[in-house]
């Protein structure tokens, strides 16, 4: 089967039976010829929403299944993404986090210390003069301050960056409904309907008999997904027509809410050696099948793109031309 530059990784993962399944439902990229092109350098694929996951690897370790452990450590923490943004977001999280490490071994450290040294059966008597002290209350009223505006000037700057949406190459609409997502490329005739994979849909059925954790990717494949260009930045507008949904794809540092009525704005340049899939979820309890609208992106190069994008146009145009043909036939008979 064709396949977008840097799709070996995700071919990998999936098994013998599956892959029957995922032909039928990636028909996007059998529309692209594109594997002439040389494979990425690092297929993304990291869930990066494995938090959950990597608790119970954690806790399958625990267990005794040591060497699935050592890979899912890395699961736990926020994802560096493949982004600009999402690398700072990463950043400004370690940061805080070391802050807040600093801060526990400080005011744990002397807490323990205290409470050994200083107890009442060593014969310690409290110091008095420490209460109402003007100075001592000015030294731990500052020293806070001071961490908390050292840590707000980084976030206000990120926060800045994360909303400038200027400047953007290629805008996507990007439309939540129950449940899946439709994608129009502004500018184009090219709309994807984009709704949990075939496989994910018939192993979640009720005593489907489907063991779970042989459906590749389980929840967080779709049949349709995204496709955006590598090095260029990409608008999205995000709303909804029905009720409160949230686009999330976290090693592209976007979380944005799909309101019905508003239409709000995302934007990212995924770095130009990161062609690959990224994955996310709707996070905004939507309804009955929430859990079951997940968010595939597939980044390729901007050659690649423009020819999906040609492809998908060539069709669109096929599709509709054929449209009222069938229309007027069905209508006859
Ligand atoms: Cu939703």
């Amino acid at each position: 089967m064709n396949k977008f530059p840097g799709e070996s990784h995700d071919a990998r993962r999936r098994g013998p039976r599956d892959r029957g399944d995922e032909a039928r439902e990636d028909s996007e990229a059998r529309l692209c010829d594109c594997a002439a092109q040389g494979l990425g350098k690092r297929p993304g694929n990291r869930a990066g929403l494995g938090k959950l996951a990597g608790i119970a690897s954690i806790g399958a370790a625990a267990a005794g299944a040591l060497p699935a452990a050592a890979s899912d450590w890395g699961r736990i923490n926020l994802p560096r993404g493949v982004t600009n943004v999402s690398t700072r977001i990463y950043a400004l999280h370690m940061m805080a986090f070391w802050v807040c490490v600093c801060i526990g071994v400080v005011v744990f450290g002397v807490m323990i210390w205290s409470l050994i040294f200083h107890r009442k059966s060593r014969g310690a008597v409290p110091d008095v003069t420490l209460l109402h002290n003007t100075k001592v209350e000015v030294v731990w009223t500052a020293i806070p301050v001071l961490i908390l505006v050292g840590m707000a000037i980084p976030a206000a700057r990120l926060l800045v960056r994360i909303n400038n949406d200027t400047n953007s190459r290629l805008s996507i609409r990007v439309n939540g409904f129950q449940w899946g997502w439709q994608y129009k490329y502004v500018g184009t005739n090219v709309s994807v309907i984009s709704k949990l994979s075939m496989s994910s849909d018939a192993a979640r059925m009720l005593d489907s008999g489907i063991d779970v954790d042989r459906v590749p990717d389980y929840l967080l494949n779709v049949d349709h997904q995204l496709v955006v260009p590598v090095g260029e930045k990409i608008r999205l507008l995000i709303t909804s027509v029905d009720v409160v949904h949230s686009w999330w794809v976290p090693d592209l540092g976007v979380k944005k809410d799909a309101i019905p009525g508003f239409i709000n704005q995302a934007s990212f340049i995924i770095n130009p050696s990161k062609t690959g899939v990224y994955r996310g979820q709707c996070t905004e309890l939507c309804g009955r099948d929430h859990a079951f609208m997940p968010i595939v992106v597939r980044a390729v190069t901007p050659a690649a793109f423009r020819a999906w994008l040609k492809r998908k146009e060539a069709a669109e145009k096929e599709a509709s031309a054929r449209a009222p043909a069938s229309t007027s036939a069905a209508v006859s008979t």
